[in-house]
């Protein structure tokens, strides 16, 4: 079977939301000797489209989050912490989705991801108060700040979490990765971030190309 139709039947899977579905097409996609990025990207596009079908009233709440739940065991069951570990040298990650933004798959994806690129990742989890990321750099001497945001509405949280490293003097110390739907280059650039990723591999490539 060819990789494109791999990929679609993992995307298929996770748009029928049930986790039986995701988990045996992540088995075939496995049995193909498919490398498990490749697999997660498969799902996240997946993922994406049951976000598209929700905002047109195709598919409901419940689905959304059974999909969720199926995309989380079908990234567990790949192992990715313990397979993982290409990095030589440890570099530390905070990652979270800003203040007001309760939306956490995909950084919850991209955490995953760098963690099995060999990161130390310290996922603070969605949410998070601006001066709770600066806590973080601090508390981990982080290397790296992950920022997510899904909503225009919060979007502005990542410029705040900047401005807060700058008033701290931390901002020289570590770069920061913007992501999430609304966010674009032009925006990192706007707010004076290091780089902005557009889904989990890049993050990873982004990070390497940062921090290595
Ligand atoms: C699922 C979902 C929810 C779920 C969230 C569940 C959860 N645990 O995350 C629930 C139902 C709770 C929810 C709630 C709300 N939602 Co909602 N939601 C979505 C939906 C359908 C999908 C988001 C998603 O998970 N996509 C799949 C993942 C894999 O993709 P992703 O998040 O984009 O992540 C990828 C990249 O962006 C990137 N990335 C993500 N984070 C990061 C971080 C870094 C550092 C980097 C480098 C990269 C990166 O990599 C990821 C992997 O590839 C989107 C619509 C859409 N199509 O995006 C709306 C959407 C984001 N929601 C929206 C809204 C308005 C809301 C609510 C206000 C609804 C309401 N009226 O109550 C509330 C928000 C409450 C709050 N305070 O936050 C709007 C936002 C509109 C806007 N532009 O501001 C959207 C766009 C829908 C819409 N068109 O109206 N939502």
């Amino acid at each position: 079977m060819d990789k494109q139709q791999i990929l679609k039947d993992l995307s298929d899977a996770m748009v029928t939301c049930k986790k039986d579905n995701i988990m045996a097409a992540v088995e075939k996609a496995k049995a193909a000797g498919m490398p498990s990025e490749e697999i997660i990207d498969g799902l996240s596009a997946g993922m994406t489209a049951v976000g598209d079908q929700f905002e047109r009233g195709k598919l409901f709440l419940p689905h959304v989050m059974m999909a969720a739940t199926g995309m989380q065991a079908a990234v567990d069951s790949l192992n990715l912490g313990k397979t993982g570990g290409a990095a030589t040298v440890k570099k530390v990650i905070i990652n979270g989705t800003v203040e007001g933004d309760v939306h956490d798959i995909g950084k919850s994806i991209v955490s995953t991801m760098l963690q099995s690129s060999g990161f130390e990742v310290h996922d603070l989890g969605r949410d998070v108060p601006i001066s709770k990321f600066i806590e973080a750099v601090k508390e981990y001497n982080a290397d790296m700040v992950g920022l997510s945001a899904l909503m225009t509405t919060t979007l502005n949280g990542q410029k705040d979490v900047i401005e807060l490293l700058k008033a701290n003097g931390l901002r020289d110390k570590v770069k920061v990765m913007v992501g999430g739907a609304p966010a674009t280059t032009a925006w990192a650039k706007k707010i004076g971030a290091d780089c902005y990723a557009e889904n989990a591999s890049e993050a990873v490539a982004q990070a390497k190309a940062l921090l290595l």
